[in-house]
C-alpha cells in the first residue's frame, strides 16, 4: 500500500504521532496504515475489498467503477439505542441522549478495544469538515480497521494528505476511533462483513472525542458524519457561537435573476437529498446543490449568516430514487459509487423499490439470495444506500467548497405529517421559527430504529444528534437569531409539509420538482412581493400567490393544503408541550410562551 506504514512514522506532529501509536498499542493491529487519499490508495483498497468479498463489481459497462457492498443482516441502519453522549455532567447530555458516565465508559471501551483489531490493517485518516480556510472548517482523525470505511471516507469528506497538512500546521484535531469489533485468529478467515452484536457510538463533547465500537454501516462508522459534523460539533459550535445541523443547502435562482440560498431541515429519509436536488417545472428556476444533509453555519462580520457543507459526498437512502423522484442522483450515480445494501439485476447493476414502476423479473436481494415480485420481503433494504461524490452531481453549485460558504436568506424546517401542518407556512419571527423548529413532528422512517410511521417529535430534525441538552439548543438558536436580528439579517423561517394526505390516503400535493411553487412563494415573501394570511401557526400563501398552473388538484385538496383548522392546530400544540417538557427548566420560556399564543390564536 501507498502511505506510510508506521503508527509513527506518518506524521510530523508528535501529540498525533503519539496518539495513533497508543491506539495501536491498546488494539493491537497486524500493520498501521496512514490513508493518502492517493488514487492508486484507493485501487488497492478495492482491491483488497473485491478479495475480502465485502464489496463485489457492478457491471462496467452499465455502471462504471462502482460496488454493491451486501451488511451484515443485523448491521443496517444508526443505532441510537446504543449512542451515547459521554459528558463530564450528566444533565448536560439532556433528555434525548443516552447518557453515561465518562470513566465507566472509558473503561468498557478500554476492555472492547483491547486486542480488537488483531489480524486487521489499523487506518489512520487525517480528514477535514469544510472547505480549506473557512472559519467553521475543522479537523479530525479517524482510526479505523474497516477499509470499506476508508473508501467512503474518501467520499465523503476532505481526507488524506491535504487535511494532515492541516493538523501538522497546528490545526486541533478531533480524535475518533472506530472498530469493527472483529478481531481475527492466527489463520482464521474473515467474512465479508464484520461487526459485532454489542455496538457502542459513544461521544466525549468535553474532550471532542469518537469512540465507535462494532458497526460498519453509515453514521455508526463514517465518524465525520452525524457523530462529528454533528453531535461533537453542535457542542463545539455551542461554546464557540455558530451551529452545526441536520440540513440541506440550496442555492435557488428566479427567472428574475434574484439568488437566494436555502437551508431546510427534515428528519432522516424525508426528502432532503431530493429537495437539494430538485428539477424545477416552473420553467426559468434554477436550482443548485450545496449539500444534502449537514450545514454549519455562522455570524460573519456583517451580521449575516454563512453556511457551508461540511462534507463532499452524499450517503443517500436509496429506495424512493428514481428518473420521476430524482432525476439528477439516478445521474449523479452513473458511476463511481458504492452501493450498500441495494439489489442487483441479472446484467449486475443496482435496483431498489421505487427505481422503475415495473419490478425486474429476477433479483439478488440486499442478503445475496434470490428475488422475484412473488417474494414477501423488499429486494432492497429500506435505509440501503449510495455513497458518491458531491462533485459528480450534475447541478452542484460552483461555490459548493467556497470557505466564504453563502449568505442564508431563509430556514425551513419539515417533516412527514398526514395531517394538520399546511403545505407551507411562514414563522411570526425568529423566536416563533424557534417554535416551529423544536416542536416539528414527523413520522418515523427506516434511518433508525423504532416503528416506521408513528409520529415523534423532532427538535430541528437534531433529537439524535444533538450532542448537548436539547433546551440549551433551543437557546442556542435563540441567542444566534438575537445577534441576526441586531444586524437586520436574520433570515425568515418557514415550515412545510410535502406529505398531507386525503381520506383516501392520496397525498395531496404532488411534491418533487413542483416544490419549486413552495420555494417561488418563499422567495416572494423574502422579496416583500406577496402578502399573506396569518393563521395560529404562521402566515399562509394566499391562494393567488401560490403558482400551481399546470397542476390539477383534486376536489378541495389545494384548500386544504393552504388552509389550518384551529380545532386540530390547538390539539397539536397541546401535544408539543409534551417536548417542551421533557428539556424542563432549560425550556427558554419564549418557547411556552409561543406554545400559549399559538392555542389563543385558536380560539
Ligand atoms: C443519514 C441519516 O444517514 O440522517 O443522513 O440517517
Ligand atoms: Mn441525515
Amino acid at each position: 500500500m501507498t502511505g506510510s506504514d508506521d503508527a509513527t512514522a506518518g506524521t510530523t506532529r508528535a501529540d498525533l504521532a503519539e496518539w495513533v501509536s497508543h491506539i495501536a498499542k491498546l488494539t493491537h493491529p497486524d500493520r498501521v496504515h496512514w490513508v493518502s487519499g492517493s488514487e492508486a490508495e484507493r485501487q488497492e483498497l478495492i482491491t483488497e475489498l473485491l478479495a475480502a468479498g465485502t464489496i463485489e463489481q457492478l457491471n462496467p459497462t452499465l455502471r462504471p467503477d462502482s460496488y454493491i457492498a451486501r451488511s451484515d443482516a443485523s448491521d443496517v441502519a444508526r443505532v441510537e439505542s446504543r449512542t451515547f453522549i459521554c459528558s463530564d455532567n450528566r444533565a448536560d447530555a439532556g433528555p434525548t441522549n443516552n447518557w453515561a458516565d465518562p470513566d465507566e465508559m472509558r473503561s468498557t471501551l478500554g476492555g472492547l478495544f483491547t486486542e480488537s483489531m488483531h489480524g486487521r490493517t489499523m487506518y489512520v485518516i487525517p480528514f477535514l469538515m469544510g472547505p480549506v480556510g473557512s472559519p467553521v472548517t475543522r479537523a479530525g482523525v479517524e482510526i479505523t480497521d474497516s477499509p470499506y470505511v476508508v473508501l467512503s471516507m474518501g467520499m465523503m469528506t476532505r481526507s488524506g494528505k491535504h487535511a494532515l497538512d492541516v493538523i501538522e500546521a497546528g490545526a486541533d484535531w478531533v480524535k475518533a476511533v472506530h472498530s469493527v469489533g472483529a478481531p481475527l485468529e492466527k489463520g482464521e478467515t474473515d467474512v465479508p462483513w464484520p461487526c459485532n452484536s454489542v455496538k457502542y457510538i459513544t461521544h466525549f463533547p468535553d474532550t471532542r472525542e469518537i469512540w465507535s465500537f462494532g458497526s460498519a454501516y453509515g453514521g455508526n462508522a463514517l465518524l465525520g458524519k452525524k457523530a462529528f459534523a454533528l453531535r461533537i460539533a453542535s457542542a463545539m459550535a455551542r461554546d464557540e457561537g455558530w451551529l452545526a445541523e441536520h440540513m440541506m443547502l440550496i442555492r435557488v435562482t428566479s427567472p428574475e435573476g434574484h439568488v437566494k440560498h436555502i437551508a431546510a431541515a427534515f428528519p432522516s429519509a424525508c426528502g432532503k437529498t431530493n429537495f437539494a436536488m430538485l428539477q424545477p417545472t416552473i420553467p426559468g428556476w434554477r436550482v443548485e446543490t450545496l449539500g444534502d444533509d449537514i450545514v454549519w453555519m455562522w455570524v460573519d462580520d456583517d451580521g449575516q449568516l454563512r453556511a457551508i457543507n461540511p462534507e463532499t459526498g452524499f450517503f443517500g437512502v436509496a429506495p424512493g430514487t428514481s428518473e420521476q423522484s430524482n432525476p439528477v442522483a439516478m445521474r449523479t450515480l452513473f458511476g463511481h459509487t458504492v452501493f450498500t445494501n441495494v439489489a442487483v439485476t441479472d446484467d449486475n447493476d443496482v435496483w431498489w423499490e421505487g427505481m422503475t414502476k415495473d419490478k425486474p423479473a429476477h433479483l439478488i436481494d440486499w442478503r445475496g439470495n434470490d428475488w422475484t415480485p412473488d417474494s414477501t420481503e423488499p429486494a432492497a433494504h429500506p435505509n440501503s444506500r449510495f455513497t458518491v461524490s458531491i462533485a459528480q452531481c450534475p447541478t452542484t453549485s460552483p461555490d459548493w467548497d467556497n470557505p466564504d460558504g453563502v449568505v442564508v436568506d431563509a430556514i425551513v424546517f419539515g417533516g412527514r405529517r398526514r395531517t394538520t401542518m399546511p403545505l407551507v407556512v411562514e414563522a411570526r419571527s425568529w423566536q416563533h421559527g424557534v417554535y416551529l423548529g423544536a416542536t416539528m413532528a414527523s413520522e418515523r422512517t427506516a434511518a433508525g430504529e423504532g416503528m416506521v410511521g408513528e409520529l415523534t417529535r423532532d427538535p430541528f430534525a437534531m433529537a439524535p444528534f444533538t450532542g448537548y441538552h436539547v433546551g440549551d439548543h433551543w437557546a442556542h438558536w435563540l441567542s444566534i437569531g438575537k445577534r441576526l436580528e441586531q444586524s437586520g439579517h436574520a433570515p425568515h423561517i418557514f415550515h412545510v409539509n410535502w406529505f398531507r394526505r386525503g381520506d383516501d390516503g392520496r397525498f395531496l400535493w404532488p411534491g418533487f420538482g413542483d416544490n419549486i411553487r413552495v420555494v417561488d412563494w418563499i422567495v416572494k415573501r423574502l422579496g416583500g412581493e406577496v402578502g399573506a394570511k396569518p393563521s395560529p401557526v404562521g402566515n399562509l400563501p394566499l391562494p393567488a400567490d401560490l403558482n400551481v398552473h399546470g397542476i390539477t388538484f383534486h376536489g378541495d385538496d389545494l384548500d386544504e393544503l393552504l388552509t389550518v383548522d384551529s380545532a386540530v392546530i390547538a390539539e397539536d400544540a397541546v401535544s408539543a408541550q409534551s417536548v417542551l417538557e421533557i428539556a424542563g427548566d432549560r425550556t427558554p420560556q419564549v418557547l411556552w410562551d409561543e406554545n400559549a399564543e399559538t392555542i389563543r390564536l385558536c380560539s
